[in-house]
């Protein structure tokens, strides 16, 4: 299977060298690519001299921070038209364990077209958070999961391998959150068209170095994103319904008539 591990980055200098040290260590020799939206740091500069060395990294620049879920889209499109087998989302900071890669990467392997590496199932967890931050991200995910009908612990989890096949199955067109939005929609397009998604437990680590770029906004979008699709879905099934039924009735006095 070829493999493209993607690491968006907005000002990592302080993890980029770990995480890309770690990744070399548990997957050796794999793609890499470091899409970098904005740094003023020396992030692209850490990446530049790895690359200098022969490793095998593509750096991505882009001049204007335009969110996660853009950096990703981006970084899908070049996988795809690069004719890759699965790509990897993993996050620069070191939330993310590269050694639970090799098993993500295994499941990926047999078929599954998404694996998600999930903080709230069995095995897994979330270290550092502040007790506020982990029922946010805990409600959020059951609010997502009883909205959208999903059997999903973690939709927003960021750690995941997709097949491209999937990706090209579900069409990156119209994709429309950036946020943790932008995770629960592409778990959302997955399981509607009836694609396999299996969670792995991970043990999620808070960053300790470097700044969260979570804010407020981002989990609003996802929010209203989420109420919106899970209403469209509830009304579009009512419509099913009353034409189903319509059609019964017609076809009921059309059989008495006749
Ligand atoms: N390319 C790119 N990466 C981003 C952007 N926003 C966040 N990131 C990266 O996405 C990952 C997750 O962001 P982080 O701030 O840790 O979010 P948190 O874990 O939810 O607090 C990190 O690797 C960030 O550097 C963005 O606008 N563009
Ligand atoms: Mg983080």
């Amino acid at each position: 299977m070829r493999v493209l591990i993607i690491v968006p980055t907005h000002n990592e200098a302080a993890n980029i060298t770990t995480v890309l040290d770690s990744i070399q260590e548990h997957v050796p020799g794999t793609d890499v690519m470091v899409i970098d939206d904005a740094s003023t740091d020396d992030t692209r500069l850490l990446v530049r001299e790895r690359i200098a060395r022969g490793e095998r990294i593509e750096l991505v620049e882009r001049p204007n921070k335009r969110g996660l879920g853009d950096a990703y889209l981006h970084a899908f499109r070049l996988a795809l038209a690069a004719d890759y087998d699965a790509v990897v989302e993993i996050d620069a900071d070191m939330s993310h364990d590269p050694a639970v890669l090799p098993t993500m990467l295994a499941v990926a392997e047999r078929g599954i077209n998404l694996v998600i590496g999930s903080r709230y199932i069995p095995g897994g967890s979330v270290v550092g958070w502040p007790r506020r931050r982990t029922w946010l991200s805990r409600w959020g995910n059951r609010y997502a999961a009883i909205m959208l009908g999903l059997a999903i612990n973690d939709a927003t989890a960021g750690y995941r391998v997709y097949r491209t096949d999937t990706l090209r199955a579900i069409s990156l067109d119209g994709v429309q959150a950036g946020g943790y939005g932008f995770q629960v929609e592409m778990t959302y397009r997955t399981v509607r068209k009836g694609l396999s998604v299996v969670e792995i437990p991970i043990q999620f680590r808070d960053r300790v170095a470097g700044t969260s770029k979570m804010n407020r906004g981002i989990v609003v979008e996802a929010f209203k994103l989420v109420t919106y699709w899970g209403l469209a879905d509830l009304f579009s099934m009512r419509r099913r319904r009353r034409a189903y039924r319509e059609a019964a009735a017609d076809t009921a006095t059309q059989s008495t008539s006749s």
